[in-house]
C-alpha cells in the first residue's frame, strides 16, 4: 500500500516537471508552417518591400526604373545620388556593394563604416561607427538585437548577433576620454546602421553598446533552442514575440498566438504592438490596420517610444538638450515611397454590403451585391457560374468547360434572375479557354480553368457593366477554417428545382475536410466549405462559380471555385471548393500579373 502511495507521488512529480513552460511556449509554434523555412523574403508571409516584387512566393529584387518616380534625393556608398530611396535599396538589392549613406545629393566626402572593437574574437566588440569625418561609439541606450542584427549583417555575419548585451574593457594602453556616443533606432531590415535614425547623447565609457555577432562557432546548441532559417539558434520563448532575434524574421511566421507586447496577424504572424494602427499595412490579412478609430497613431507611437527608454542616466530635460539627430528617419522615406506604388481595385462593391444573416438554403441576390459573379451559358443552358477577376478574365471550373468549344460559350455578367433577364445584363463572347493541365476529371484534383472573353474590336479591353473583379488571393495564409465566406451562384436549391436566380449564402471554411472524405481530398489543392447543419451550400449548375472571403477591411478575395461534393445541402458531406490560392502563378503566369497583383507588384 504504502510502495503505491510512493509511486504516485513520483508519477506525480515527474509530470509536473514535464509541464514546465517551455512546453506551453513550443506550442506557439506551428511545426508544419516551420518546415517551410520562410522568411522576410516570404512573400505568402509578408508584404515585399517597395524595392522588391513578389515573384512564386519570393520577394525579389525591382530593377530601379520599377520604383516610384518621386524625387526625394539620396546618396550611395559607392558615391552615386539616386532620384529615391527605392531607387537606391533596388540598386543595392542587386549590387549589395552600393549602400545608404546619407539623403541629399553625394558631396563626395562623406563615407561609413562600421567596426567592432575590443572584442576578444573579428565577431565581437564595442560597436564603432565612421559617419562622415568622425567616429562614434554606439550607445547602450535603446541598443536592441534589432540593431545589433543590423550591425553584424553590415559586417557579413549572415546570422545577425546573438548578444547585445555584452560589454567590453578598453585595454589598458588605449588612452579614449568618451563624451558622447550615437543612439540608433532601427526598424529591423535596414542593411548599415547609416539607415537608422542616429541621435547623439553625451555619454561615458560605461554607456556604450557592445555585440557578439552569429558564427558557426557562437552556435550554442541549448536544449530549448529555436533553429531560425538562417542557422542561428536562439531561445524558444523570443520566438513569436513580434522582434525579429533571427535577423531573417523566421522566428515570428510560423506562430499560433503571440506573447505579450506583440500583436498576432491571422496569417500566423507576429509583428510588434507598436505597428497596430499606424496606418501602415503589416499583416497580409489586414488585422493590424482595423478596428483604430479613436487610436492616435502618433500618440501610440510616442506612447512606446517613451517606454520603451531603457537605462536612461539623464533626465528629461538633460535629454532634450542633448538631441542632435545626425540624419533623416528613412522609414518615413519608406513609408511614403510604399503608398506611392500603383496598386490594382478588386474586390470591393460600389453600393451594397452584404447583410450577414443566416438563411436556410440561400437568400436571393440584389443587384450590384456580386459584381464579380458571371454565367455562363452553352447552347441554350447557362450550366455553369464563373468569376470575374479583371482585363477580360473570367475563372471557372475546369469540369464546367473545353477548350475546343470557344465559340459556343457566353459570359453574361450582371446576371440576377435568367427567365427574367434583368437590365445592367451583358453578354460577351469568348476568346479562348485555358483548362489547367493537370486537371483529371475522374478525381477533380486541379479543377481550375481560365476563359479569356473578347473585346469589342475598337476597345483595348473588355468594358463590361454592373461588374467588379474579386481579388485573386496570392497567399495560402489569407484565410483560415472557421472564417465566414459567401458562396454564390445560379445553380438549384435544396429541393434540386431550377428557380432561375442568383443566390448566396454565408459558409465557413472546413478544416480537416479528410474525415468527410477520405482518400478523395487533397488538402493543398481543394477546400471546404459549409455550414453546421449543411443549410447551405453549392449544388447542381453552381460549379465554377465563386466562394469569396472578405478581409479585415471589407475587401473580397475570391477563395474557392465550386467544384464538387457528395450531394447538396448535407451536412456530412461539406461543399469541396478549388482552393484559388494554389493557383496564383499559374493564374498570373497566363493573365499577367499586372492584372491580379494588388500588392507587391
Ligand atoms: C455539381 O454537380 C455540384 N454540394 C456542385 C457542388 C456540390 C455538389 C454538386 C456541392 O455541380
Amino acid at each position: 500500500m504504502k510502495l503505491v502511495h510512493y509511486l504516485l507521488l513520483f508519477l506525480y512529480i515527474g509530470l509536473s516537471f514535464c509541464k514546465n513552460p517551455t512546453l506551453v511556449q513550443e506550442d506557439l509554434l506551428d511545426e508544419k508552417c516551420l518546415k517551410e523555412k520562410y522568411t522576410h523574403q516570404s512573400c505568402e508571409k509578408v508584404f515585399c518591400q517597395p524595392w522588391e516584387k513578389c515573384i512564386e512566393g519570393s520577394c525579389i529584387c525591382k530593377l530601379p526604373y520599377q520604383c516610384p518616380k518621386a524625387v526625394m534625393l539620396v546618396c550611395s556608398t559607392t558615391g552615386k545620388t539616386y532620384n529615391n530611396y527605392c531607387q537606391l535599396k533596388s540598386h543595392e538589392c542587386i549590387y549589395p556593394k552600393t549602400k545608404f549613406l546619407t539623403n541629399g545629393t553625394c558631396t563626395g566626402q562623406g563615407q561609413f563604416d562600421l567596426s567592432l572593437k575590443y572584442g576578444n574574437t573579428e565577431s565581437e566588440g564595442f560597436v564603432e561607427v565612421k559617419l562622415g569625418n568622425a567616429t562614434s561609439f554606439i550607445c547602450k541606450k535603446n541598443w536592441s538585437i534589432i540593431e545589433a542584427n543590423v550591425a553584424c549583417l553590415y559586417r557579413g555575419f549572415k546570422g545577425g548577433a546573438v548578444d547585445h548585451k555584452k560589454t567590453f574593457n578598453f585595454p589598458d594602453d588605449v588612452d579614449v576620454k568618451i563624451t558622447d556616443c550615437l543612439e540608433a533606432n532601427c526598424r529591423g531590415l535596414e542593411t548599415t546602421l547609416a539607415e537608422c535614425v542616429l541621435i547623439k547623447r553625451k555619454a561615458n565609457s560605461k554607456d556604450l553598446a557592445g555585440v557578439v555577432c552569429h558564427t558557426q562557432e557562437a552556435a550554442d546548441l541549448f536544449s530549448d533552442s529555436f533553429q531560425c532559417v538562417n542557422g542561428k539558434y536562439i531561445p524558444q520563448k523570443k520566438t513569436c514575440d513580434g522582434i525579429n532575434n533571427c535577423g531573417d524574421q523566421s522566428d515570428e511566421l510560423c506562430c499560433k498566438g503571440c506573447r505579450s507586447g506583440s500583436f498576432f496577424c491571422k496569417s500566423g504572424v507576429c509583428i510588434p504592438k507598436k505597428y497596430q494602427c499606424n496606418g501602415e499595412l503589416d499583416c497580409i490579412s489586414g488585422d493590424d490596420e482595423m478596428n483604430c478609430e479613436g487610436v492616435e497613431h502618433s500618440e501610440v507611437q510616442d506612447l512606446i517610444a517613451s517606454t520603451s527608454v531603457q537605462g536612461t542616466r539623464n533626465s528629461e530635460h538633460e535629454v532634450q538638450e542633448q538631441d542632435e539627430i545626425l540624419n533623416v528617419n528613412m522609414d518615413e522615406d519608406r513609408k511614403f515611397l510604399k503608398s506611392l506604388l500603383p496598386k490594382i481595385s478588386c474586390g470591393v462593391r460600389n453600393n451594397t454590403h452584404i447583410r450577414r444573416k443566416r438563411i436556410v438554403g440561400g437568400k436571393i441576390a440584389t443587384k450590384g451585391q456580386f459584381p464579380w459573379q458571371v454565367a455562363i451559358k452553352e447552347g441554350k443552358k447557362i450550366h455553369c457560374g464563373g468569376i470575374y477577376i479583371g482585363g477580360c478574365w473570367v475563372l471557372t471550373a475546369a469540369h464546367c468547360v473545353r477548350k475546343n468549344l470557344a465559340h459556343r460559350y457566353q459570359i453574361w455578367t450582371g446576371l440576377l434572375d435568367w427567365i427574367r433577364v434583368n437590365n445592367g445584363t451583358k453578354i460577351q463572347k469568348v476568346n479562348r479557354v485555358i483548362i489547367h493541365e493537370k486537371y483529371t476529371g475522374v478525381t477533380y484534383q486541379n479543377d481550375i480553368a481560365l476563359i479569356e472573353m473578347q473585346k469589342h474590336p475598337s476597345k483595348t479591353t473588355c468594358e463590361l457593366l454592373n461588374t467588379a473583379p474579386a481579388c485573386v488571393p496570392w497567399s495560402k495564409y489569407l484565410f483560415r477554417p472557421g472564417d465566414k465566406c459567401f458562396v454564390s451562384g445560379l445553380g438549384r436549391d435544396e429541393e434540386n428545382k431550377n428557380i432561375f436566380k442568383l443566390k448566396w449564402g454565408e459558409v465557413q471554411l472546413i478544416g480537416n475536410c479528410s474525415k468527410y472524405y477520405s482518400n478523395r481530398f487533397f488538402e493543398k489543392e481543394m477546400e471546404c466549405a459549409g455550414t453546421d447543419d449543411g443549410s447551405i451550400d453549392a449544388c447542381k449548375g453552381d460549379s465554377g462559380g465563386p466562394l469569396v472571403c472578405m478581409n479585415s477591411n471589407n475587401v473580397s478575395y475570391v477563395w474557392g471555385i465550386v467544384s464538387w461534393g457528395e450531394n447538396c445541402g448535407k451536412p456530412e458531406f461539406p461543399g469541396v471548393y478549388t482552393k484559388v490560392s494554389n493557383y496564383f502563378d499559374w493564374i498570373s503566369h497566363h493573365v499577367g500579373r499586372s492584372f491580379i497583383s494588388q500588392y507587391n507588384v
